[in-house]
């Protein structure tokens, strides 16, 4: 899906070029700065590929993927070795919840202002009772393709740029809580932005943004707008994700959200399509919470999403 940022490059490349040709001097640099590069389009297939590698991971280890068992950590080992192979610095992080041992997994962007840092994260942990591919395969594919698009374009923020996938989310924020605990004071403040992702493709989906920090809110909005896409405010559950201990510890937090098992209203259904009186997502911490439990279109806007406000807050 392209964007109003770059559809501006496009009409700006476009004058330059005109100037050119017609023998004008082009506008002085000084005065016109060079955008930094727009954020990518990041595929589709990319972030499907990634779904469907969770479930068979879950098919492979008891159809779950939950804190403890053996598709957690196999889910960890898998998306630590893409961002190895792309370059990412990545640290995976234990601890201990309900008597087993947990991993939180940390990818680092070489570069960028180590004082200003942007990260990006998702809940990997599924509930036991489900492979969990809307919650939370959806925001940890969404962030991994846009971890390897940032590779991809070898981007170069100005900021510096971590990715997170986090470990027993369904047990209570375990795994961000302790990263967050352990984070020195002074680590803590380098930490600008915290940008969220958990459930982000559900099957009758509405485009709920978090209203918190109001730099990190208008950076969505700007992109759903860009689109033509009407979004709300999340209310099903402040506070219920692992957005919450970075609040606590005052870092600026924001995100997206497609809804659980609320019911989607008949004014919901009239700007976004869908089916009013049915939950946003009938599958969820259920076993059919598998890759048919997504829809494509909010998957891919979403993780469209991801990338922008990755691009736009790094710069
Ligand atoms: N934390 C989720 C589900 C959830 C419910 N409400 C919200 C709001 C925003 C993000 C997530 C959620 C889970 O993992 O079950
Ligand atoms: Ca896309
Ligand atoms: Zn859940
Ligand atoms: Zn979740």
């Amino acid at each position: 899906m392209k964007l109003s940022v770059s559809a501006r490059a496009v009409v700006s490349g476009a004058v330059a070029t005109a100037m050119l040709l017609a023998g004008g001097a082009v506008a002085d640099a000084a005065s016109t700065p060079p955008r930094p590069a727009a954020a990518p389009d990041i595929p589709l297939a990319g972030v499907k590929a990634h779904l469907s590698q969770l479930q068979s991971i879950a098919t492979a280890n008891g159809g779950n993927r939950a804190h403890g068992r053996p598709g957690y950590k196999a889910s960890i080992d898998h998306i630590k070795a893409k961002l190895d192979a792309a370059g990412y610095t990545t640290t995976v992080q234990q601890f201990t919840a309900s008597g087993r041992t947990g991993y939180n997994l940390i990818a680092d962007w070489p570069g960028g202002d180590a004082n200003q840092v942007v990260m990006a994260g998702s809940h990997l942990d599924s509930v036991s009772s489900g492979p969990g591919i809307n919650d939370n395969g959806s925001g940890s594919a969404a962030v991994l393709e846009t971890a390897l698009a940032v590779s991809r374009a070898q981007y170069k923020p100005a900021k510096h740029l971590r990715f997170a996938w986090w470990g027993a989310e369904e047990l209570g924020l375990v795994g961000s809580r302790h990263y967050v605990n352990r984070l020195a004071t002074g680590d803590r403040s380098r930490i600008g932005a915290y940008l969220n992702f958990d459930m982000i493709g559900s099957p009758n989906p509405g485009y709920f943004v978090y209203d918190d920090d109001p730099a990190i809110e208008k950076t969505f909005k700007e992109y759903f707008s860009g689109l033509g896409v009407p979004t709300e405010i999340e209310t099903e559950g402040d506070g219920r994700s692992d957005h919450a201990p970075f609040k606590s510890a005052g870092v600026p937090v924001g995100g997206l959200f497609t809804g659980a098992s609320r019911t989607k209203t008949a004014a919901q259904a009239a700007k976004w399509g869908g089916t009013a009186g049915r939950a946003f997502d009938r599958c969820y911490h259920s076993s059919c919470d598998t890759t048919a439990n997504i829809d494509d279109t909010a998957l891919d806007r979403n993780s469209d999403a991801v990338a922008y406000a990755v691009w736009e807050l790094s710069e």
